[in-house]
């Protein structure tokens, strides 16, 4: 299969690449951090001797996503799209967060995907056949405290995943959402920009869910038969429940 994976640079997107690599899948990894796809793809297609193409794409510059993927070749046989690019910023009050932090969420993980999708879409719609899978968050599902932001646009992409799902049904084109929970990647170092000793604080005192998890989890859902479509998983780690339940001695839920 031909597989797209935005935002490979670390994280579910990486441990995705060595997955669908490891598998045998030819991959195009994309990201906005050049010498960390080039060096993950180079490495890939060493270790499997698959086909692992790299592109330094920021999804959130729409000329750029056209241009880079309406007329690939890759693209023009593509099966899979992860639109998995994301991310959060801050952890703040509503009237106290930045607001670009808020436009920067939106542009990222609403319009990055809206963008992306849109581009490859031509070429799944003339093959009659493909399957999108996007990353959403149990914050796409519930909405907690000084999630503000983050949870719109984990929303809004829910949204647009059952919106997909319906107006891509006469394309027999499938659209799968992943919710994950908490999983320990560079995504908390992100929200709290660079600050590790909050991003480490997210994952103390419980096993998080792992990368590799999601990528699992991901590759069953690209592997179901032709013709079952999983619309939507919720997974989090087995110490959370949800948003707002997570077993650890010293926490009680999110604080
Ligand atoms: P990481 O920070 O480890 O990875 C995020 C990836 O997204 C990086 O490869 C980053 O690459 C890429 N990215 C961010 N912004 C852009 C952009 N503008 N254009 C292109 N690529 C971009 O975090 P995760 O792996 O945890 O996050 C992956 C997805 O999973 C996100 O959508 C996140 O919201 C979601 N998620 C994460 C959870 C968690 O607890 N970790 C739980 C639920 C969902 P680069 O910076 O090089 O561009
Ligand atoms: C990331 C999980 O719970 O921090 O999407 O929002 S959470």
């Amino acid at each position: 299969m031909n597989i797209l994976i935005t935002g490979a640079s670390s994280g579910f997107g990486k441990a995705m690449a060595i997955q669908f690599a490891s598998m045998g899948h030819a991959i195009m990894i994309t990201a906005r951090r050049a010498d960390r796809i080039q060096a993950l793809a180079n490495k890939l297609s060493e270790q499997y001797g698959v086909k692992v193409l790299s592109k330094v794409l920021d999804v959130q510059d729409r000329s750029a996503v056209f241009q880079a993927l309406e007329h690939d070749k890759f693209v023009s046989e593509l099966d899979v799209l992860i639109n998995n690019a994301g991310l959060a910023l801050g952890r703040d009050y509503f009237e106290e967060t930045q607001l670009d932090d808020w436009e920067t969420m939106l542009d990222t993980n609403v319009k990055g995907v809206m963008y992306v999708t849109r581009a490859v879409l031509p070429s799944l719609i003339k093959r009659g056949k493909g399957h999108i899978i996007n990353i959403g968050s149990i914050a796409g599902l519930e909405v907690y405290e000084k999630g503000n932001g983050y949870c719109a646009s984990k929303h809004a992409l829910d949204a647009l995943s059952k919106s997909m799902r319906i107006d891509l049904l006469r394309h027999r084109i499938k659209v799968t959402s992943i919710h994950p929970g908490a999983a320990d990647t560079e995504f908390s170092l992100v929200r709290f920009k660079g600050d590790p000793q909050k991003a480490a604080t997210v994952y103390e005192g419980y096993t998080p869910l792992y990368a590799k998890d999601i990528a699992e989890v991901v590759a069953y859902a690209v592997g179901v038969p032709e013709h079952v479509c999983l619309n939507s998983i919720e997974m989090t780690c087995t110490s959370q429940a949800n948003s707002f339940y997570l077993s650890k001695p010293t926490v009680q839920g999110k604080s």
